[in-house]
């Protein structure tokens, strides 16, 4: 049975899932659902509201580390992408659960959805919140992630994971709201993000990423 995933595609955490789908080499089908206007049934599937959710036959799932490892345990016969110890697989969902709750707060809420997805809606940008994002409350994270990254290519086990694609994506809303990670300041974290979006699956789903944020730009 296919699967289907709910959600719009400048969502971070449905893009997290169509990384993962990709990397995976999973089929699925994209049936999109904006956060802002949302159909009834949605709710039978996303009790939150929130994006994104999957249906894989008559089982359905809402919120993006739930799906992914949900799927992780269904298809064991693919490459990991949490890790292959129970220690890996730890230190994945860490550095997931980190880019989920702390990371995004800052780079898609704060910065994104103020520089491009409130004026697209006839809002102002509050760039105090952005810039506070930026100068004061970023920083800290990034210095924590470019230590704990040190020189590897990878965060976890010398192989791209969950790790990797979490915070990548968020850093792909932030570029979107068109801030990116200073080379001169977290050399290692600005390679990693060259080396992950570089990425087929990155690639694939960047295209019509850039052909949404033009319409928003011209709503703006
Ligand atoms: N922890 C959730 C977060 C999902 C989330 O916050 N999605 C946002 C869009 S980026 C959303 O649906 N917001 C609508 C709302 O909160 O009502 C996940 O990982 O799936």
């Amino acid at each position: 049975m296919s699967l289907t995933l709910y959600g719009a595609p400048l969502s971070p955490f449905v893009r997290k899932v169509r990384l993962y789908l990709l990397e995976k080499g999973l089929e699925y089908q994209l049936e999109v659902v904006s956060p802002f206007s949302q159909p009834a049934w949605f709710r039978e599937i996303s009790p939150l509201g929130r994006i994104p959710a999957l249906r894989d036959g008559d089982l359905t799932l809402a919120d993006s580390s739930v799906i992914c490892q949900y799927l992780e345990e269904k298809h064991t016969e693919l490459t990991p992408l949490y890790g292959r110890t129970a220690e890996e697989r730890a230190r994945v969902r860490w550095l997931e659960k980190y880019a989920d709750y702390e990371v995004a707060p800052l780079t898609t809420f704060g910065v994104f959805r103020n520089r491009t997805l409130k004026p697209s809606m006839g809002q102002a940008c509050d760039e105090a919140t952005v810039q506070a994002a930026l100068v004061d409350r970023l920083p800290p994270h990034f210095d924590y992630l470019e230590r704990t990254l040190g020189d590897a290519e990878y965060f976890v086990g010398g192989q791209p994971s969950l790790a990797d694609f979490a915070l990548v994506t968020q850093l792909i809303n932030m570029e979107h709201g068109r801030e990116r990670l200073d080379p001169q300041r977290w050399p290692n974290l600005a390679a990693h993000y060259e080396r992950i979006c570089a990425r087929e699956s990155v690639q694939t789903v960047l295209p019509g990423e850039q052909k949404i944020l033009a319409k928003l730009a011209g709503r703006a």
